[in-house]
C-alpha cells in the first residue's frame, strides 16, 4: 500500500527515537500490516527502527493487541535476563512514544508502534535445506516453551476463531454462494477440492472441545519468515510478529510452519510442479520443534501435529480462496489472481500430504 513518505516520517517522529529521522522506507513482505524501516542519526551514529501500522480491519481491538504484545515481550525479556539470554536480540523491544505510551492511534484509528530493529539478521521466505527448517522448528518450539507458564487469561483473543477451521469453511461457503466478483465459475475444481475436507476440518476443534487437546499460549502465525536468523551463525534468534499470540493448540503452530516451510517453492508459485510437501523438510522441522517442546507435549498433542500440518495448509488455502472470491480485501496482493495462486499451492501441498500421511504421523508420534 502506498503511503506518503512525509506522513510516515511524521509518525516516526512521534516516537522517542535516538536523534533525527533521516529516512523511512517500506520493509518486509507481510500480508497484513504496513512495515517501515526507519533510520535516524545523532552524534553517536545511525540507528534503525521498525515502524508498523497495524491493519485495523484485521485487528479490530488495537488496544488489546498492544496489551498482549507488551505482556508477552516483557515476560520473555525477564526470562531472558534471568537465564543469561540476550534481551536485546532475542525478543522484540517496543520503543515508547514521546508521551511514554507503547503505541499510538492515528486520526483514522490505526495503531502505530515501533520496535528496535534487530541487526545482522535475515529471514527465510523459502528454505533450501533441512538445517534451516530445523532451526526454525527449534525457534517456535522454544517460543512455546518460554510461554508455557504464562497466564493465558491475561491475553485478549486478537482475532476470534482465528484457527477455527469449520468457521473458516462457513465463511468460504458463504463466499461461494454470494460469488460477489463473479469468479466462482473459474474456480470450480478448487472449490470441489476444498469441500472434500469439510468433515476433516472439524478434527482439531472437536478434540479441543472434548478436552483431548489442551489450550496453550501459542503464536498462531508461525510462517517461517516470522523467525529472525543471526547472519553470522545462521541460528534462529528471535520470534517476531506477535499480533496473534493467544490461547491456541500446538498443532496450529507446528502446522503453519509446515505449510510455509516444507514447500521448497514460493507460496504464490504458479508452476505447481515446483510445489510439494517435502517430507525431508517436514522431518527436519519436526526434529527441531520436538527437541525444544517435545518433553511437554501429551501423546494426543504429538499426533495432532501432523493433523495440524494438513489442517493449517488446508485452512490457509480456504482463506486465500475465500479472499479471491470476495475480491482480495484481506491478504495484500501485488498482482491479479495472486490469492488464487496461493490457494492452489496450499491445496497441492494438502494433496501431497495424503501420499505420505502415515509417515507424517509416525515422525511426530
Ligand atoms: P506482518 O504481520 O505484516 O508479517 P511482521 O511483524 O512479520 O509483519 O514484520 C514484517 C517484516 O519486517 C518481518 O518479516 C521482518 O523481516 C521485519 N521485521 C519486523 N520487526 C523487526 C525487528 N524488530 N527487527 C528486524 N526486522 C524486523
Ligand atoms: C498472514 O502477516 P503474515 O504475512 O505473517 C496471515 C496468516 C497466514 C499468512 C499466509 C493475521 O501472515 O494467518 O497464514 O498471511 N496473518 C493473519 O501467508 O491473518
Ligand atoms: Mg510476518
Amino acid at each position: 500500500m502506498y503511503m506518503d513518505t512525509s506522513f510516515v516520517k511524521a509518525m516516526a517522529d512521534r516516537f522517542d527515537l535516538r536523534g533525527k529521522v533521516t529516512s523511512v522506507r517500506d520493509y518486509g513482505d507481510g500480508h497484513i500490516n504496513d512495515t517501515f524501516l526507519v533510520e535516524t542519526r545523532d552524534a553517536d551514529g545511525v540507528h534503525d527502527y521498525i515502524l508498523q501500522r497495524v491493519n485495523k480491519n484485521v485487528f479490530t481491538d488495537g488496544q488489546g493487541l498492544m496489551q498482549n504484545m507488551n505482556a508477552v515481550t516483557n515476560y520473555i525479556r525477564i526470562a531472558l535476563i534471568l537465564s543469561g539470554g540476550d534481551p536485546v536480540r532475542e525478543v522484540l523491544t517496543l520503543v515508547p512514544t514521546r508521551e511514554g505510551k507503547s503505541y499510538l492511534f492515528d486520526e483514522e484509528g490505526y495503531v502505530w508502534r515501533t520496535t528496535l530493529r534487530i541487526s545482522d539478521v535475515f529471514s527465510y521466505s523459502v528454505v533450501v535445506d533441512g538445517d534451516q527448517l530445523f532451526e526454525t522448528g527449534r525457534a517456535f518450539g522454544h517460543f512455546m516453551r518460554q510461554l508455557d507458564r504464562f497466564d493465558a487469561s491475561e491475553l485478549k483473543e486478537t482475532i476470534p476463531n482465528f484457527h477455527n477451521t469449520p468457521k473458516r469453511f462457513e465463511a468460504f461457503e458463504k463466499a461461494v454462494e454470494e460469488d460477489k466478483m463473479c469468479r466462482r465459475a473459474s474456480v470450480m475444481p478448487e472449490i470441489a477440492f476444498a469441500m472434500q475436507y469439510k468433515e476433516f476440518a472439524k478434527t482439531l476443534v472437536d478434540q479441543l472441545e472434548k478436552g483431548e487437546l489442551p489450550l496453550r499460549v501459542t503464536h498462531n502465525d508461525t510462517k517461517i519468515n516470522n523467525v529472525l536468523m543471526d547472519k553470522a551463525s545462521g541460528r534462529a534468534i528471535c520470534v517476531i510478529d506477535l499480533d496473534t499470540v493467544m490461547p491456541g493448540l500446538v498443532a496450529y503452530d507446528f502446522g503453519d510452519s509446515i505449510r510455509s516451510g516444507a514447500n521448497p517453492a514460493a507460496e504464490d508459485e504458479r508452476d505447481l510442479s515446483k510445489v510439494t510437501m517435502d517430507f525431508e523438510l517436514y522431518k527436519a522441522f519436526a526434529n527441531g520443534y520436538l527437541e525444544e517442546a517435545g518433553s511437554i507435549l501429551t501423546p494426543a498433542e504429538r499426533r495432532s501435529l501432523a493433523i495440524g500440518a494438513k489442517m493449517m495448509t488446508l485452512e490457509c488455502g480456504v482463506r486465500f480462496l475465500t479472499d479471491y472470491l470476495e475480491g482480495d480485501h484481506y491478504f495484500k496482493i501485488h498482482r491479479e489472481g495472486q490469492n488464487l495462486d496461493r490457494a492452489r499451492t496450499q491445496f497441492k501441498m494438502v494433496a501431497d500430504m495424503e501420499k505420505v500421511w502415515d509417515e507424517m504421523l509416525k515422525v511426530v508420534e
